[in-house]
């Protein structure tokens, strides 16, 4: 068995990658936008009634067809490969990766709008392709900035809540904390105690969402800037776009850096409804909670280390090594530590997935970026030499399904690069890419009018009496 893929091998995941899907069989409604339509809420507007008439069709005409059996390691096992939710955003396939509305990422790379001077998409052409499953045109993802530019400020009072806490705090703590504060502000809350009729709920959620994509990331720099650079806090450049004006707020103004921002931001996003964040903000969101209160508690599952704090335990792991063994380590010590790591307990940080079965697509474009724009670093030589040394050793483990890395396994060393050192702060990035697509879904899930979450559990004994009937049946 051949474990290696090469350069090219990574080269040709990408052209298969391209050639599955053209943009012509890409969803239904996949289209490129006229430039005229500037205003996304209207557009919205139109998109949302014929949507709501596809799913009452959906359900009476379809409503009882199986998607599939439920098995017992299913309920013991993290309902791994149950169909259980509906989410329009985006859609995961285990071998080929995420498609947002359709499209892949390097098909993203491909239409979306970018800087004047980047390459990479902007992050605000990624929302309103989420939102509304449409291409925009460039006047349209400048409307979509100034429009987040405008919703971006912050009450004092955010950042009083995030003060009380102690700077040595862990810093998703203190951005979850900063979350919650927003909450104060939401027109969602405010329009349910004023009796708002339920065909309008879409309406003040998307002003939280948007308001809320607009605020992160100035609560996220606040964050950074008060936990590393002595709570010297940069003001917001309304003249730059998105993911651009974040790098500015985080202190980082070097061009390619803005660059690696608008490409985190854009593929950190979104990866169907599954996953622990955004499943957490739906299943919050599904009682009628607000958007903050639903994306706080997403942000509390992305803390965790099988999920998004998994950027963190990989730089940290990646500079224990080049602590114990130097940059220049072999592969062969390199197999020994990866042993090492998992005969003491630990997972190896950034590789495995619940869903995917290959090379995650989001690590093939990052790696491309670093081939681009840092090909000689010596810790993303590092990361390329454990491309070739993790996935035999976990095979040989024998029990992990996908022995391939994830997005995480190469965040770090790009930030790294940039001088976005501290790894510790790494999850509280993915956050601010995540509200993107956590938010976009909660749009829908209210104008689709989807129910509260509530599924059946059993018990063990349930369990047992169970499947004593089944078998003696
Ligand atoms: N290192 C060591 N053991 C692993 C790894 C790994 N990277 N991946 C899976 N396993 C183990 C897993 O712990 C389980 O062991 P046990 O039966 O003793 O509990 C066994 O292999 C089977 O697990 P899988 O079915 O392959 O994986 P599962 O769907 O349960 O979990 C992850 C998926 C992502 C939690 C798991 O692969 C993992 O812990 N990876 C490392 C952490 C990581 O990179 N997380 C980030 C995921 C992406 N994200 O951003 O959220
Ligand atoms: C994510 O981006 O949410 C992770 O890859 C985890 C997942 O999809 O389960």
């Amino acid at each position: 068995m051949v474990f290696f893929r090469s350069v090219s091998a990574f080269t040709r995941l990408r052209s298969r990658v391209g050639q599955q899907s053209s943009l012509s069989n890409s969803v239904r409604w996949i289209q490129m936008q006229s430039s005229t339509d500037l205003d996304l809420k209207s557009q919205l507007q139109e998109l949302i009634p014929e949507q709501q008439d596809r799913l009452k069709k959906l359900k009476s005409e379809h409503g009882k067809v199986q998607l599939g059996n439920i098995t017992v390691d299913m309920v013991i096992g993290g309902m791994r490969g149950m169909t259980g939710l509906l989410w329009e955003t985006s859609l995961l396939d285990p071998e080929e990766g995420i498609r947002f509305r359709g499209l892949s990422i390097p098909e993203c790379q491909k239409v979306l709008p970018t800087a004047q001077s980047g390459a990479e998409p902007l992050p605000e052409g990624l929302l309103w392709l989420l939102l509304t499953g449409k291409v925009p045109s460039k006047e349209q993802v400048e409307a979509l900035s100034k429009d987040l530019a405008s919703r971006a400020a912050v009450p004092d009072y955010v950042y009083n809540a995030i003060d009380a806490l102690p700077s040595t705090a862990h810093p998703m703590t203190q951005f979850a904390s900063g979350v919650m504060a927003l909450q104060v502000q939401s027109e969602f809350q405010k329009a349910y105690e004023n009796g708002i009729h339920k065909s309008k709920f879409w309406e003040p959620t998307y002003e939280d969402c948007l308001n809320l994509i607009a605020r992160v990331p100035v609560v996220a720099a606040y964050v950074y800037r008060r936990m590393y650079k002595n709570g010297d806090s940069i003001p917001s450049d309304k003249s730059l776009d998105y993911g651009a004006n974040f790098s500015h707020m985080l202190g980082f103004d070097d061009e390619k850096m803005k660059e690696l921002m608008r490409l985190y931001i854009t593929i950190h996003s979104d990866h169907e409804g599954g996953n622990v964040s955004a499943h957490t903000g739906h299943l919050v969101g599904s009682a009628l909670s607000d958007p903050y209160l639903s994306f706080a508690a997403a942000l509390n599952g992305l803390a965790g280390p099988l999920h998004g704090l998994a950027n963190q335990e990989v730089l940290l792991w990646i500079k224990q090594v080049v602590e114990e063994c130097g940059e220049d380590i072999s592969k062969e010590q390199l197999k020994e530590y990866v042993w090492k790591t998992l005969n003491s307990g630990k997972v190896v940080p950034g590789y495995g997935h619940g869903v995917l079965r290959n090379t995650d697509p989001r690590y093939v474009c990052q790696r491309e970026f670093a081939l681009k724009h840092l090909p000689d670093d010596p810790l993303f030589q590092l990361v390329s030499k454990l491309y070739e040394v993790v996935p035999p050793v976990l095979t040989q483990l024998g029990k992990v399904k996908n022995p391939w890395p994830n997005v995480d396994a190469h965040s770090g060393v790009l930030l790294n690069h940039y001088g976005l050192t501290e790894a510790r702060y790494y999850t509280v990035l993915f956050g601010v890419s995540r509200s993107l697509g956590i938010c976009s879904q909660l749009i829908w899930d209210r104008a689709l009018g989807l129910a509260l979450e509530r599924p059946k559990s059993v018990t063990m004994d349930w369990l047992d009496a169970h499947c004593k009937k089944a078998s003696s049946a």
